[in-house]
Order: structure tokens, then C-alpha cells, then sequence
């Protein structure tokens, strides 16, 4: 093959042959697994569905990677959040006493926990990195409740496939397929670096799934609803995100 058809080949056909196979893969994966993400109508639909079935399939049940404790970084990089309301305010006085966590929807026993509740789990923890999709990132070490301690807890039905989680902050919330839920290291965190989780880190709860990015690790968590679809919840593309044009899924 001549130098040139080579570089004619890579330019234009070898990209859209992968392109149109992947997404004929992708198709054919997401169909047999049922790992079509809730985003896939959307203009980036097949990509989504390609990096979503390869990861989930590939992927299943690999941990973030975990870093040791001299590698923590001095300075973890808050992003800036809204500011608080007075009911947000005075619950941070009382030191958070009266923060609540419901969990609803799919659940044989759905819960309101207080704090106590929450730290009379069990604690699981990990030196994990935070990534922004804006570029920047830090290693903690995130401590918390397992998710799924919290699922076997309230008996999650078996029809449950996401978990849709909520902020204190109006219009924020997510969601995670059961895998990721379900997953050994995410967790619903109300510790970093040994200390209670300050207010500009997301405390006194928030949701810690270190193989996603950023923006689903979602701060002052306030409610969880286990659902089988994620048609009834804003516009049906499972979270705030999706919204504004982020991936459903943002698998690292
Ligand atoms: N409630 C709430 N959670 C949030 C956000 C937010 O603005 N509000 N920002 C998200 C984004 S985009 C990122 S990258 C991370 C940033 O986490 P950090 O402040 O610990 O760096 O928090 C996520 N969780
Ligand atoms: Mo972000």
C-alpha cells in the first residue's frame, strides 16, 4: 500500500469504519446486556451507548485505583458551590444533628436516617483521586457507609436498576446504574481525611463513586429513590448534568 492510500485511509476511512462498527458493536452489546444508558437519544446517543456497554462490560467490577497515604494531596481543591440557605445554615451550627437521608421508591423498607444512623454503619474507606471534568484533581482519603449496605438495609427490590440521588442544593441530582451502586467503593461519604466532611467538600454527606468524574459525586446528599427507569425524573436523561449537555454516564 502506497504511502499516500495509507494516509488517505487513516484520514477518512479507518476512523468511520471504527466509528460504524462501534456503534454497530455497541448496539448489539447494549441490546443482549440491557446497557442502553438513559442519554442515548440525545445527538451523542451511539457514542454514549459504545462507552458505556464497553466499560460496564469490560469493566464490571474493577476498583478505582487507590493511593497511599503520603500521596493524599496537601491542598484538595474545593469547587465552588452555591451558597446555603438559613435552614442549610443552622443545621451546620447544630454540627448537622439534624440532617436527614431519606430513601424511597423500590425499597421494601423505605428510611429516613439521621447522622447517627448513617455513622452507626459499618465504615468503608479508600485514598481515592477527585476528578473534575474541568481539568483539575486531588487524593483523599473518603470515608463512609457503603451504598450497598444502605440498599440491603432498606431491601432494595430486585427490579431496582438506578439509584437516583439529590442535593440540598435545589435542582441537583444524578443517578448510577445498580452496578455502580452497588460497587464495594462507593460510598456515602461523611468523613475526608479523618475529619467530618466540611461544607465546601460536600458535608455533611455526599455521594463518593470514584470511577465517575466530578460532577456525579454530588454534595449534601438529602435523598435517594430506587427506580427501575429513570422516565418520571426531570427530563427522563438521569440527572441534572445530562441536562446541560454531560454525559449520563462519566466512567474514568
Ligand atoms: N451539590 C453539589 N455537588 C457537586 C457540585 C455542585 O456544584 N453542587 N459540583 C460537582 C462538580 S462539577 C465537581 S467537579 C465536584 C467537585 O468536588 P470538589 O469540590 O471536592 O473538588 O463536585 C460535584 N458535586
Ligand atoms: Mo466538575
Amino acid at each position: 500500500m502506497s504511502q499516500i492510500s495509507r494516509r488517505k485511509l487513516i484520514a477518512g476511512g479507518i476512523a468511520t469504519a471504527a466509528a460504524a462498527s462501534g456503534i454497530a458493536v455497541a448496539a448489539t452489546l447494549a441490546r443482549r446486556h440491557g446497557l442502553i444508558p438513559p442519554d442515548a437519544g440525545g445527538l451523542y446517543g451511539p457514542g454514549e451507548t459504545l462507552t458505556y456497554a464497553a466499560q460496564r462490560l469490560l469493566n464490571r467490577q474493577s476498583l478505582a485505583r487507590e493511593f497511599s497515604r503520603s500521596e493524599i494531596s496537601e491542598k484538595p481543591f474545593a469547587n465552588e458551590v452555591a451558597t446555603m440557605d438559613a435552614a442549610f445554615q443552622r443545621m451546620k451550627a447544630g454540627n448537622f444533628v439534624d440532617w436527614k437521608m431519606t430513601v424511597d421508591g423500590m425499597a421494601a423498607r423505605p428510611t429516613t436516617f439521621s447522622m447517627a444512623d448513617i455513622r452507626s454503619f459499618p465504615t468503608t474507606s479508600h485514598i481515592t483521586m477527585i476528578a473534575c471534568e474541568e481539568g483539575w484533581s486531588y487524593i483523599a482519603e473518603w470515608s463512609g457507609v457503603q451504598l450497598s449496605k444502605i440498599l440491603e438495609h432498606v431491601g432494595a427490590l430486585p427490579q431496582v436498576r438506578y439509584v437516583v440521588y439529590r442535593s440540598y442544593e435545589p435542582d441537583t441530582w444524578e443517578s448510577i446504574d445498580i452496578s455502580e451502586a452497588l460497587h464495594p467503593q462507593t460510598l456515602i461519604c461523611h468523613t475526608m481525611n479523618g475529619a467530618d466532611l466540611t461544607v465546601p467538600f460536600g458535608g455533611p454527606l455526599r455521594i463518593r463513586i470514584p470511577r465517575q468524574l466530578g460532577y456525579k459525586n454530588v454534595k449534601y446528599i438529602t435523598g435517594l429513590t430506587l427506580t427501575d427507569s429513570l422516565k418520571g425524573f426531570g427530563k427522563g436523561n438521569g440527572g441534572a448534568s445530562c441536562e446541560d449537555g454531560y454525559a449520563w454516564y462519566a466512567g474514568i
